[in-house]
């Protein structure tokens, strides 16, 4: 079955708009949104499956991909504080493979580490608790070389965490929630998706929101919940609405920021997440309004006002509490180095490079001539970003908060204070540019 199967709502849009340089009018098709599986109440273990398959990504030719069971992005994942997701992976590819649960804090067996990779065929069973703030996360391929072509070809979801703390903010939810996984795409002349990175990482020709090319979405005057994910290999995509309203942003990576915020702007880089509150409440019905990517000139997803209603859901303005994580106990520097080594050594995956010590509060600080972007992510904890330095000089308001994936651009230097309190064992610090990472710009660490 085909993503497009499960496609909802009119048929093709054909939009008036013309862009500069574009023989005709852009046809539009209804933005995909993949289904929601409840993980955290399943009596027995989802079973996700990555696969070559073919897929929808509208106007209903079929092309060729890797998918999560069959779909572009895979299932959305939903589970709540106290649950336990049990989920088995299936690789059905013809190489090794294993699951990362990006931004889920969990213990290192469930972490998705490339040393567990499975083989074509093999199963791997994961079982996990939820044990933090709500929060918009992934999940995607980590085998050791190998995640670049995965992740390009299709293979990523959604992981939504829900808490009681978010669920009195009474935000936008059913169909005025609506989850977006970012990323640019190519394809080849049969219109399959297909990887051929350059020298400076995979860098699509097109854009895919949900796995859609060219989508829009029907809205009501509402106030809309967009869960925003940057689903990219290399690029950083530079968000706004060319109606020049300003976004409310409210949380990222890590969860609800301490209170919402009026952007106009935002850069999105591999990994990193925001939840954006959009209002189209003073349009009226026909009226459009475009998300656009300012960095590469693209428009991303078009809102298309097709019924009035009255929604007074409010906007909020103090979200929840950030507790300062304190005084540092020891420095660590990270030096991104060219475009495959941290600390001038290139990833082994029998090695480890350094040990944390178990709760401490440390003060990481990395640091980058050049080859950006280096987007930084570390797995096992969420981290608070303190400075930058260099560069673009200074912090935006989507790196307050708590975050587990931050932007190192060129010349910069980025101190984060991080602890690591949920699990001891081994994770990794790495680039989410992917290919950096396959290259080997990544770290084995140990939590004692
Ligand atoms: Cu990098």
């Amino acid at each position: 079955m085909a993503s497009g199967a499960l496609l909802t709502g009119a048929g093709v849009f054909s939009s008036t708009r013309v862009l500069a340089g574009s023989a005709g009018p852009i046809t539009r098709y209804p933005l995909y949104v993949p289904p929601t599986v409840d993980v955290g109440s399943l009596p027995t273990a989802y079973l996700l499956t990555a696969k070559a398959s073919t897929v929808d990504l509208g106007g209903g030719k079929l092309s060729k991909a890797w998918v999560y069971n069959n779909f572009i992005p895979g299932p959305t994942f939903r589970a709540g504080q106290g649950d336990i997701a049990k989920i088995n992976l299936k690789n059905q590819l013809a190489q090794p493979t294993i699951t990362h649960w990006h931004g889920m804090v969990v213990d290192y067996q469930n972490d998705g580490h490339p040393a567990y990779a499975i083989q074509p065929g093999g199963q791997y069973a994961y079982s996990f608790p939820i044990n933090q703030r709500a929060a918009l996360n992934w999940y995607h391929p980590h085998p050791d070389k190998l995640t670049g072509q995965q992740v390009a070809m299709g293979l990523a979801g959604a992981f939504i965490v829900n808490d009681p703390e978010e669920g009195a903010l009474g935000l936008p939810a059913g169909p005025y929630e609506v989850p977006l996984v970012i990323r640019d795409a190519s394809l080849n002349t049969k219109g399959n998706l297909q990887y051929k990175p350059g020298g400076d990482g995979f860098f699509g020709r097109i854009p895919l929101v949900n796995g859609t090319a060219n989508p829009y979405l029907n809205v009501d005057t509402a106030l809309y919940r967009f869960r925003v994910l940057g689903g990219a290999n290399a690029r950083v995509f530079e968000l706004a609405l060319d109606s020049g309203d300003p976004f409310t942003l409210i949380r990222n990576d890590g969860g609800l920021l301490a209170a919402s915020t009026q952007v106009a702007t935002i850069d999105l880089a591999p990994g990193e997440r925001v939840d954006l509150l959009v209002d189209f409440r003073a349009l009226k019905v026909g009226d459009r309004v475009m998300l656009r990517d300012l960095s590469a000139g693209w428009d991303l997803l078009q809102f298309v006002v097709i019924r009035q209603v009255s929604d007074p859901t409010p906007i909020p303005t103090t979200l929840s509490t950030i507790v300062p994580l304190g005084t540092e106990v020891r420095t660590r520097d990270f030096s991104f180095d060219g475009m495959s080594k941290i600390n001038g050594l290139v990833y082994d995956m029998s090695r480890i490079d350094f040990q944390v010590p178990f709760g401490d509060v440390e003060r990481w600080r990395f640091t980058t001539g050049g080859n950006a972007p280096h987007p930084v992510h570390v797995h096992g904890a969420s981290f608070q970003v303190v400075s930058r330095t260099g560069g673009r000089g200074q912090l935006f308001p989507w790196e307050s908060g708590w975050k587990d994936t931050v932007l190192l651009q060129d010349r910069e230097t980025v101190e984060v204070l991080i602890r690591f309190a949920s699990y001891k064992g081994e994770y990794l610090i790495h680039c989410h540019k992917l290919e950096h990472e396959d290259n080997g710009m990544m770290s084995n660490f140990e939590v004692v």
